[in-house]
Order: structure tokens, then sequence, then C-alpha cells
């Protein structure tokens, strides 16, 4: 049997209501007169909801805004089978949804009046925000699903996305990641037939997009999106199949009715003809049927549900009006961060007082007191002996123990105890809490957003810095912002750790580093340490920190020389540390650089100040900037390409603040502006201690 089947498949359709509203009495659900009419009035107010805000739109009062008109079966009818507990993980067109979770439209005319106080979940209602780039969010219900399978509860997310989204790789990283953990997660898919004016036959050839399941061993089904009861029963076994722990992707077949957002317009990709086409199929026209069939709605009913919706309407609206009136601009600066940096303060400071520059105290007064020479405060002789990657590894045990929110997460972390060995044993130490993780780096993180908001303290691993562009997205467009987005309600304070920057003579991506990148993302803090005892008093730091930290570890001092590392040994995320004093210069640096950097020194006549910045961001400009002001020099080396790099910003902070006490321009020593070569060329591309010198001694100079 040289060829045979080894997988087949089949999709399910299901419709309970036909098409003119009639039931198939086998298939239908059993629920009361009075839901059957909730569910009823929901859909009608959210269908009111869109025609008053793309009214408002319209005349200006309102900013862009996506009509769910079409698509209110398929949301009350999921959102209605989910108990109190559940989660709703939302794109951006569920206003119905969130309606039949109890949400008012308050916070939807929020919303589209451009302002976060419309994002933020009551407290009672476990929602997420918005969430406005493309196929994003089901990362964070497969997050979800995972932590509640492991707290062993029967709560269950559910996340909508449209047909343009399952395009996306992090939807199937999210599909696939849910059923390797056994996540209690649903994936809702609104097949309405377009992504803006992409149709369904130029996003895919499959021929459903439930099938999309199958690659990833989860549950497929269909069903006809616009039969509020087809939905119902659809969620209903999905839910029950969650709770057993197996996913399932729902695609309810649906269809926009509306334009795309208010800023698009329909007739440029789209017939009229078949616009009519799809107004008999409409949900609540046929929700309307067979409710009247069952002879629990008529015309006068219809009519007091529509005039009550109308008044609620109009308060919730006003409420938004008087919520957009005290709308605090300088909010914005209020949520970036659980502990923000003292320069965001500044920043906040200066645009209260309209002066648009923010300058430290000259005195230096707010400096931290990482700015001592007893090079790593609080490490003393008689501590254990220990190289970095011993330093992390006993760290994230020491965090296991002490907090069981705390996971640990990666590719290879668990049996293999990660590829630099950085958490060798905690699996069997502390088994059930140190997962392997597929190769997929957004869903990683992506993971971890959801994993945060279920309470956990996730500490991920992304095998190496040079693949965490792979979820660049989830950074940027979650982990950093849920804090605001929620306005404080949600947080993720995950650490990202990975293996960065060059050294180590591996292969291409391998060398990478872009902390002036990550650093460029608010929300986030970037810390590289330089020493074992750095390396695990700012892990432990990062973990206990409420906001979410970039953890980079410099490859070729992994096994450097053994330093102490006392216990609970802990470094301020945000304070620079003075490895040597001197009067001439100052050196800035940073991981692996600062070693060359003391070699350099120690070779040339030039007496320096030296200064492992190890937190980028927020960075400990004070300490830097007290010390320009005694040398009058500065250099900057990092291994990252000079133009665009973090030396680019310190030597902006020089000159905001220090620029009058220069005595020579700034230089600095980074790699060039090519991309990072094999390592063939590798010692030509690296800073090294030879031009490291020349530039400390041709600045001393001058
Ligand atoms: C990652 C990303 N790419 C592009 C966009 C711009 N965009 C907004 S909505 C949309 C289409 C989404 O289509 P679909 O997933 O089918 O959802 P629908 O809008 O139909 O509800 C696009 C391309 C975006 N928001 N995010």
């Amino acid at each position: 049997m040289p060829r045979s089947p080894v997988a087949e498949f089949t999709i399910d359709r299901v419709q309970v209501l036909d098409q003119e509203g009639r039931v198939d009495e086998s298939l239908e659900p059993d629920i009361d007169d009075e839901r059957l009419l909730e569910w009823y009035r929901t859909m009608k107010h959210a269908r009111r909801l869109d025609r008053r805000v793309i009214a408002l739109q319209r005349r200006g009062e309102l900013g862009t805004y996506a009509p769910s008109t079409g698509q209110e079966a398929a949301q009350v009818g999921s959102t209605a089978a989910l108990s109190d507990d559940d989660w709703t993980v939302p794109a951006f067109r569920e206003h119905p949804s969130a309606l039949a979770r109890g949400l008012s439209a308050q916070g939807i005319f929020e919303y589209a009046m451009g302002l976060e106080e419309g994002g933020e979940p009551p407290d009672e209602v476990p929602i997420m925000p918005p969430s406005i780039a493309v196929g994003t969010q089901p990362l964070h219900a497969a997050g979800i699903g995972w932590a509640e399978a492991m707290n062993g509860s029967d709560t269950v997310a559910l996340t909508y996305f449209g047909d343009g989204a399952t395009s996306e790789g992090e939807v199937y990283e999210a599909m696939n990641l849910a059923g390797v953990y056994e996540a209690q997660t649903i994936f809702f898919c609104q097949n309405n037939q377009y992504a803006i004016s992409t149709p369904l036959s130029k996003q895919t050839r499959a021929a459903t997009l439930a099938q999309k399941a199958v690659a990833a061993g989860i549950e497929p089904i269909q069903v006809d999106g616009n039969d509020i009861l087809g939905v119902y029963l659809v969620t209903q076994e999905a839910i029950e199949r969650a709770r057993r722990g197996v996913p399932t992707l729902i695609e309810a077949t649906t269809y926009r009715r509306e334009m795309h957002t208010t800023a698009d317009d329909p007739s440029v990709y789209r017939t009229v003809e078949e616009e009519e086409e799809w107004e008999p199929l409409d949900p609540i026209l046929r929700f309307e049927g067979y409710l009247r069939e069952r002879g629990i709605l008529d015309d006068e009913t219809v009519t007091e549900i529509e005039s009550d919706i109308e008044e609620v309407l109009e308060t919730d609206l006003e409420a938004a009006r008087e919520t957009a009136a005290n709308a605090d601009p300088a909010d914005m600066f209020e949520t970036a961060y659980g502990d923000p940096p003292e320069y965001l303060e500044r920043q906040r400071d200066a645009f209260l007082d309209d002066s648009g520059r923010e300058v430290a105290p000259a005195d230096g007064s707010r400096r931290g007191d990482g700015g001592s020479a007893a090079a790593e405060s609080g490490v003393t002789e008689d501590a254990e002996r220990l190289n970095m990657v011993e330093a992390i590894r006993k760290t994230l045990g020491a965090e296991l123990e002490r907090d069981d929110d705390v996971l640990v997460y990666g590719q290879d972390v668990g049996v293999d105890g990660g590829v630099f060995r950085a958490t060798q044993g905690l699996l069997d130490t502390f088994p059930g809490r140190v997962h392997d993780a597929p190769v997929a780096e957004a869903g990683i993180v992506g993971l971890g957003v959801g994993l945060s908001v279920a309470g956990y303290r996730p500490v991920a691993e992304i095998q190496f810095a040079g693949f965490s562009f792979q979820a660049f997205s989830q950074i940027h467009q979650h982990v950093s912002r849920l804090r605001s987005r929620s306005r404080g309600k949600l947080t993720c304070p995950m650490v990202i750790r990975a293996p960065y920057g060059l050294g180590v003579k591996a292969l291409e991506h391998h060398s990478e580093s872009y902390e002036a990148g990550y650093a460029h993302v608010p929300g986030l803090k970037v810390v590289i340490p330089a020493t074992a005892g750095d390396a695990a008093g700012l892990l432990r730091s990062a973990i206990r920190n409420p906001d979410p930290v970039l953890f980079l570890e410099p490859m070729p001092l992994y096994r450097a020389a053994r330093r102490p590392v006392p216990e609970e040994h802990t470094v301020p995320l945000g304070e620079a540390r003075v490895v040597a004093e001197g009067t001439d210069v100052t050196v800035v640096t940073w991981g692996a650089m600062v070693r060359e950097v003391e070699g350099a020194v120690d070779a040339s006549e030039v007496s320096a100040d030296v200064i492992d910045l190890r937190s980028i961001s927020p960075m400990d400009a004070e300490t830097v900037l007290e010390s320009v002001r005694k040398t009058g020099r500065c250099v900057v080396v990092h291994e990252a390409p000079r133009t665009g790099g973090f030396g680019a910003e310190i030597a902006a902070r020089i000159s905001d603040e220090a620029v009058w006490h220069l005595e020579a321009p700034i230089e600095r020593v980074a790699g060039y502006d090519v991309p990072v070569p094999l390592f063939g060329r590798e010692e030509a591309y690296r800073p090294d201690e030879a031009r490291i010198r020349a530039a400390i001694e041709r600045v001393a100079s001058q």
C-alpha cells in the first residue's frame, strides 16, 4: 500500500432557522421566551446603534466606526451561550456582543469619539478592549483559555475575528497553540464575505474557513451565522468541548450589510444586486419571523422595544458626550506604565505647564542610587559565585518557588533546559509550570497577554533576540499597550527573555542587537545585564515589575567568570551602574561591550567614568549627565548599527541637558550600518578594544 489516505475530514454545517425563519425542531434549543426577546432586543439595539453612530459620524461628531449591521445573530447568539465568568476577546466590530454582555453603548460612543475611556472594561465583565490589529487577538484568547485549563476552572475564552483575519499567521498560531495546550478557547470567525474590499475568493482557496481548524488539530464547524439559534447551539457545543480542553473554530457565514467602516464606500467593490440578495437573509428579520410564529412578538412589542432603545441610546450618548467634555488630555500619561520612568513625569509636567521643555534638575537630585562606584550594589564577596546563565537559572527557580503565578515557557525550555541551558532542571522541579512551546514567537508572546490577563506572570523565552521580530506585532501592539488601552484595568507584567548580541559565532539572525527599536516602544521596559549579579538582580526585578520587560541576555557573557550573586538580589530597573570612576571622559555602554570598554580603558592612559547603562528603557540619564558634567566628554559604545542606535538617544539627552559642559564632540563607537555580517566578518563589524580605545583617546585629547 504505497499510497493511502492518512487523514480525512468533513466539515459540518448547522442551520436551525431556515431562510424563512422556520425552525428545525429537532435542533431547536430550549430557550425561554423572555430570553429570546432579550436577544431580539439586543440585536435591534445594535442595529439602531449603527444607524445613530453613522449619522453622528457624518455630522463630524464621531470618528471612524465599524458597523455590525447584518452580523447581529452571529454575535448575540454566540455571546448568549457564555456564562458571566467567560471571556470575550473581540476585534473591532463586536458591538452586538458587547451589548449582549451587558455593556452599555456609552463606551462604544466614547471609543468612536477617540477616547480610551470607551475601551476600559467594566470591573464585572471579563472582556478585552477592542483589538484593531487584524488577527492578533485570538492569541490572547488562547492564552486565557490555557490559563483557565491550568487553573482547572470551567471558564472559557471566546474570540471574534473576520474572514480576512484567517489569512494572518497569528490566527493559525493561536489555534495551533490552543490545540497543543488544550486551551479552553473558542475561535469564532465571522465570515462576512469581505475584508474591506477583498472578497473571500481572494482571501483563500479553501472551500470553507472552518477547515483551517483541521490543520491545527482543533474542532471545525460551520454555521449559518444569520441564524441566531444555530449560532447559539454550535457555541454551546463548543463551550462544552472547550471545558474538556478541545478548542473549536466556528465559522459563522454572514454578510456585512454596511460599509467596512465609516471611511469605506462599498459601491466601489460590490454591486447593489449582491447586497439585495442578502436582504431577505437578514438575521433580525429571520429571528423576528420565528418570534412572531412562536407568538411572543407583535407589532406593539416591536414598537415598544424600538422606542425604549431610542431612549437608552440617547442617555448613553449624553453620558459619552459628558465624558468627552471632561476628558483630560494629560490622562495619556497616567496609564502607560504601572511604574513609570521619572522622565515621563517630566514630560507630563512640561505638557501641563505648556513649556514644552522637559528638563531634569541640574543638581542631579533625581538620580537613582545606581550611580555609585560600589560596582554591583548589594553584592558581597561571600555570596555564591555564579556565571550569568547559572544566575538566570537560579533566579528563575527562586521566582517560580516564590510566586505560584510565575510561569516559564518557550521553545525547548523544558526537557532540553533551553538552548543555553538557562532553564535546565526547572521542569523537574516545577512540573506544570515550565512548558515547551511550538516554534511560534508571536504565539509565545501573544499567549503571554492572555496569561497575564488571567492572573499569571509569564516569563517567556524567545530562543534568540533576532527572532523577536516575529513577535514584534504582539510586543508593540499588545504587550506594551494593554495597560493604556484598558486604562489600567488590564495589565501585562510579562518578561520576555532572549539571548542577544554578537560574540558566539552563530548563524545569520542570531546576533542582532535591536535594543534601540524596543526602547522606542512606550510601555515596554528593556534591560541588558552585563554581569551575573545584575542578571539575577534585574531578572528578579523584571519578574516583579508591573510592566512588561524585554530582558536581553548577552550570549558571550553567559559563561563568563563566576561572580558573587547574593540570594534574593534585586537591582532596580532604570538605574545605571558605574563600573569605574575617572575624570577625563565618560564612556557609556551596556551588555557585552562593557567588558570591551573596561579593557580599552585599562589599556589607555585616560581616566574614565565607565557607565554600564543596564536599563535601556527607562534609562538612567541622570547618572550619565552627572558624569558628563564632570568630565565634559563622552563616548558611547554599542554593538548595534550606529545610525538610529541608542547612542543617538544618549547623545541627544546630553545635548538637551548638559551641552554647555561638553569640551569635545560626543563620539559613538558602534556596529556599522550594514546587516550584521556572518561570523566570518563579525570581528570586523563588532567594536573592539582598539576602536574603543582610539575613540576614548581622541575625545580625551580634544
Ligand atoms: C494587521 C492589520 N493589517 C491591516 C489592517 C487594516 N484593516 C482593518 S480591517 C481589515 C480587514 C479585516 O477583515 P476581516 O478580518 O474579514 O474582518 P471584518 O473587517 O470583515 O470584520 C484590514 C485589512 C489592520 N487593522 N490590521
